[in-house]
């Protein structure tokens, strides 16, 4: 266990914001190592530069709340009820070791799963369930809630290339964010997007409404939902027959140009582009002029695009763009989805999957609702949940709680709040916050790494999920020395293996020793020169269904409801954390869902008023904003609310449907129909 710190005269001392978003934010916290006083951004940190967000702010109020689960508790009453009796960690773990003991031995270990997503971007405390998991041979969890389309739509246009580094957009003349709403998801890129508008760059926004980073956009497009794939190679066509590819570059550095090429002229001219994605003529030639016409257009892709049917085919067509323009070849331009490259840690000393005597089979999270209401050969009997709030954030939640209130269902939820889904545990035990742990940062949207040390003891008996699976372990009798090792014990195991994304000499040398003082060091990824015939850009991918990305229609296409329902986050909420914070929900509110002033009218419905939303999925009430932001025909509910504590019976998961991406088994939380009445 990381031990307490001593009590000290007040300090501001390193750490990072951990929450999962691309900025990985550094961070100062004032404390004496009993008790966080305040927190600010951290200047010395090359990406946020003393930055913010307001979620993170105030992140004492976080720390120390009334609502922080402080002692192990069991259940007391009805599943779902909140009734709960204090135990001690002692009891709790020998109950759920006994239990599990108990399902390995006479359903078999594949009966048990383990429910987490990225309730932190530490990568010890993310990862520290599974050598555990698969040391006893439980199911597997394939974590497909947030972008896996856009990452296979990634892999299949540039391979294992990493994303560019967030700050080459300051070099561009042209950013546009596509599917991103900057302003709310990713705020340290907006500091890059202003940098490059003080340079003159244009910027322009695609989004399916009008999102609060309109306000930085000098011109937005508002598309039909899902339409992405289609406007894209409407711009290759538009290119291509204007005479503005780059041929030498898509010659050297691209193979399947004349298939695209011969592909996007037939099948995607202007008028089909329009009928698509709604725009008017001028709109889309504009748009394809100020490509044709930038140095070094910069495309930041959102997920947005890709949480649809064919949101791998959408991602596919849009990276083709920069291709066609040889926009990668000049300083700021090219196309940011992510940062979150695989390569950049070796993780398997963690995760252990070498553990597994046998590959135990691959549940589906975004299916969550499904494997807990119908798997068979076993069923599931017991999950642990950890990092995760699976009632407010998966789709189907309708399924999803019919298999909480399952009886022989035996349900531990590892937390730092009393969350919907804390709520159906059997046995609930309490999780710290970053500024009680150590831990090693990185996410999505930026290279830094950044290592941590706890900054304050954990409070009450709350223990770090690494010491929890530990101590799990030990009930369970596994012996192995990575059921021993510390958190810290496990970077200075990452890190001493060597990796080219941390060279020892050279220009990007890694500074090991300032990483283990807590300052934030760049990691290198290795370069690949364009035209590396191992590393080319594929336009084409013949093992594919559709070889060249093509437009298809949507799910919600064939629903037979006229509204397509669009869930986006919010800016006051991260997923479905911050509800717990009053500040933070006085700002955001009740759950809303805004319509345009057509939709409202045709169904005498008027701003203000509460309203059903509604599918065959399930119905759920909100209070209704008739707004001009939204086009006809969309519906929007922006942000995950929580039900018991925000008084809904339902949020907006219980209209989104468990179906799935064209590539990597992914969520389409965007990808639903609807229709509204009055409540
Ligand atoms: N404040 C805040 N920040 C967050 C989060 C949060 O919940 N709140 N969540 C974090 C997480 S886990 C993630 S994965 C990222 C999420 O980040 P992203 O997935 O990049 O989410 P957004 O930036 O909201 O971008 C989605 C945008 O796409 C738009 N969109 C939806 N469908 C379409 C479409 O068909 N075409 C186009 N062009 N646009 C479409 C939505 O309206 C929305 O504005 O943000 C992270 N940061
Ligand atoms: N309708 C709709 N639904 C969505 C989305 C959407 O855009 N629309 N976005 C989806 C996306 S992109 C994502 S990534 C998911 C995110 O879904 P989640 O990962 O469930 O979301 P978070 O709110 O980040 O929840 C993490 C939980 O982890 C807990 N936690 C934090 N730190 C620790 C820790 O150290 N230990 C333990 N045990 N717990 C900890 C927090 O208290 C919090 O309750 O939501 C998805 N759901
Ligand atoms: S939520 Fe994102 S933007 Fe806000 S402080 Fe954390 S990392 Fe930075
Ligand atoms: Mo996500």
């Amino acid at each position: 266990m990381d031990s307490p710190p001593p009590a000290l005269p007040r300090s501001w001392q390193p750490s990072v914001c951990p929450h999962d978003c691309p900025d990985c934010c550094g961070m100062l916290a004032q404390t004496d190592g009993k008790q966080v006083y305040g927190v600010r951004g951290d200047p010395s940190h090359g990406h946020n530069r003393g930055q913010l967000c307001a979620k993170v702010g105030h992140y004492q109020r976080t720390v120390h709340t009334p609502n922080r689960l402080l002692t192990p508790l069991l259940r007391d009453g009805p599943k779902g009820s909140g009734q709960f009796r204090q135990t001690s960690w002692e009891e709790a773990i020998a109950l759920i070791a006994g239990r599990w003991q108990q399902l390995m031995a006479t359903v078999g270990p594949q009966s048990i799963l383990p429910v987490s997503y990225a309730g932190t971007m530490g990568q010890i405390q993310r990862n520290a369930g599974h050598a555990l998991f698969h040391r006893m041979g439980a199911s597997r969890l394939d974590r497909t809630i947030c972008t896996p389309a856009q990452n296979a739509g990634w892999d299949a246009v540039m391979g294992k290339r990493p994303g560019p580094d967030p700050d080459e957009a300051i070099d561009s003349d042209l950013i546009v964010l596509w599917g991103c709403n900057a302003l709310a998801t990713n705020l340290q890129f907006v500091q890059r997007i202003r940098q490059a508008k003080q340079s003159g760059a244009q910027v322009w926004l695609i989004d399916t409404h009008r999102q609060i980073s309109a306000s930085l956009a000098d011109q937005t497009l508002i598309v039909r939902p899902g339409s992405d794939a289609a406007l894209a190679l409407g711009v290759v066509a538009w290119l291509a027959a204007h005479g503005h590819s780059d041929e030498a570059f898509l010659a050297k550095a691209c193979s399947g140009w004349p298939e695209l090429r011969a592909a996007a002229l037939h099948g995607y001219p202007a008028e089909q582009v329009l009928q698509i994605t709604g725009l008017g003529a001028e709109e889309f030639a504009s748009f394809c002029r100020a490509l044709a016409k930038a140095r070094a257009p910069f495309l930041r892709l959102g997920g947005g695009p890709t949480r649809y049917a064919n949101g791998a085919a959408s991602t596919r067509a849009i990276l083709c763009i920069p291709a066609v323009l040889g926009a990668w070849c000049r300083p700021g331009g090219g196309a940011l989805a992510s940062t979150g490259s695989s390569a950049a840690l070796d993780m398997t000393p963690v995760t252990r999957p070498d553990l597994q005597k046998q590959p135990a089979r691959l549940v589906n999270l975004t299916r969550l609702g499904e494997a807990l209401t119908e798997l068979a050969d076993p069923p599931i009997r017991s999950i642990c949940v950890y990092n995760c709030n699976p009632v407010a954030v998966l789709p189907d939640q309708n399924r999803v709680l019919q298999g909480l209130e399952r009886e022989d269902l035996f349900t531990v939820v590892h937390e730092r709040f009393l969350t919907d889904t804390a709520l159906y545990a059997d046995v609930v035990l309490p999780a710290p916050t970053m500024l009680e742990t150590a831990d090693l940062y990185r996410s999505y949207g930026q290279y830094f790494l950044r290592r941590t040390r706890p900054v304050v003891a954990p409070l009450g008996q709350a223990r770090a999920n690494l010491d929890m699976f530990q101590a799990l372990a030990k009930a369970l009798g596994y012996s192995e020395p990575v059921f021993q090792t510390s958190a810290d014990e496990f970077i200075d195991l990452l890190l001493d293996a060597p990796s080219p994304w941390r060279p020892q000499s050279g220009p990007g040398a890694f500074d090991r020793a300032a990483l283990d003082r807590g300052e934030a060091v760049r990691l290198t990824p290795p370069p690949l020169a364009w035209g590396d015939p191992e590393a080319l850009i594929r336009l084409v991918q013949p093992e594919l269904p559709d070889p060249v990305p093509h437009w298809r229609a949507p799910h919600a296409a064939a629903d037979g409801l006229p509204l397509l329902l669009q869930t986006a986050p919010s800016q006051y909420r991260l997923n479905s954390s911050f509800a717990e914070r009053a500040d933070l929900a006085a700002k955001v509110g009740p759950q809303t869902l805004q319509l345009s002033p057509a939709d409202a009218s045709a169904r005498g419905l008027s701003d203000g008023q509460q309203v059903i939303a509604y599918n065959p999925l399930g119905q759920v009430e909100f209070l209704l904003k008739v707004t001009d932001s939204v086009p006809a025909g969309v519906a929007v509910a922006e942000g995950v609310h929580w039900l018991t504590a925000e008084g809904n019976l339902r949020n907006v998961n219980a209209l989104t449907s468990q179906r799935l991406t064209d590539l990597g088994q992914g969520s389409t939380y965007y990808d639903n129909a609807i229709d509204v009445r009055a409540a």
